[in-house]
């Protein structure tokens, strides 16, 4: 099942139903923000009071942060870019089994995006709703010109506890520390017990995320970047869109090309950034 719904307040999506899992992506920022497997406790965390408005990015699911990651250096354009507060087009969706549904979602450069970044592009994102989740982000440059991007899917994963969950696949990779600035290398498994923004450099395939039930297995492709987030008490308190103690049940592992990890894409070339997420029980 494929349909196109609308929240009261006209916010448009798409839901997916196949006998393997259930999912919902909205139009705006071809956002991931629900996707469970059969009999199983959603992976995804989405905020209990997230807004669900055209201009304000969900809090949870899995924004697409591009064609910049972070703060741009012109400080008064968004953080994370644009593409997670426009509207995308519905290309195509259709069922491959009873198992799995393919979805296809584009962004073309407008006026609009061309006041921010002024670039000719094709985005699209693909994305497969099967026992695993397959996401495909493709940057194709239509320009004359070469242009440089930095992107993540902003990954948000609902854990047990915070205490109770560490990441493994990140060990001796060196990391860019988000709240000083420094370079520093990451000794053993990732555990939280304070702040943690961090862009992880040169990284393997697979992150595996543990936590007291189950596995979740990240698998990256066009990407030697992941970002690990949790915003801890203070900043919690201080987030849109997260209730005071939200910090206890989720945290992000981003697939990236995040700083050394910017891609140069030439005319016509595309570039994919390419994530599996399944869950190992
Ligand atoms: O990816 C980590 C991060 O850049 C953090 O610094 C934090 O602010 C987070 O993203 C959320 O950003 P947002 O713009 O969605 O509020």
């Amino acid at each position: 099942m494929i349909e196109h719904k609308k929240l009261r307040n006209g916010f448009e999506y798409i839901e997916v139903e196949n006998s393997s899992a259930k999912a919902k992506i909205a139009l705006q920022g071809a956002h991931i923000f629900e996707y469970v497997k059969k009999d199983e406790e959603s992976f995804l965390w989405l905020s209990e009071i997230s807004d669900f408005e055209h201009g304000k990015s969900i809090r949870g699911g899995i924004p697409i942060c591009w064609p910049w990651f972070g703060m741009n250096s012109n400080k008064s354009l968004p953080q994370h870019g644009f593409a997670r507060v426009f509207m995308w087009e519905f290309m195509d969706g259709y069922e491959i089994d009873e198992n799995s549904t393919s979805i296809t979602m584009k962004l073309t450069h407008n006026e609009e995006t061309l006041k921010m970044w002024q670039h000719k592009f094709e985005l699209e994102l693909h994305v497969v709703v099967s026992d695993k989740l397959i996401v495909e982000l493709k940057t194709t440059n239509i320009d004359d010109k070469e242009f440089e991007i930095t992107q993540a899917l902003h990954t948000y994963f609902a854990v047990s506890h915070i205490s109770h969950v560490n990441i493994k696949g990140l060990n001796k990779k060196p990391y860019l520390d988000a709240l000083t600035w420094k370079k520093e290398l990451q000794k053993g498994d990732i555990t939280f017990n304070e702040e943690v923004d961090r862009v992880y450099q040169e990284v393997d395939k697979q992150v595996l995320l543990l936590d007291k039930s189950r596995t979740i297995s990240i698998e990256n492709e066009g990407s030697s970047s992941v970002v690990v987030w949790n915003p801890w008490i203070d900043k919690c308190k201080r987030m849109s869109a997260m209730k005071d103690n939200d910090y206890k049940n989720m945290l992000c592992i981003e697939s990236a090309n995040a700083f050394d990890d910017a891609r140069v894409i030439k005319p016509n070339e595309v570039h994919t950034l390419k994530s599996t997420y399944n869950c190992l029980l």
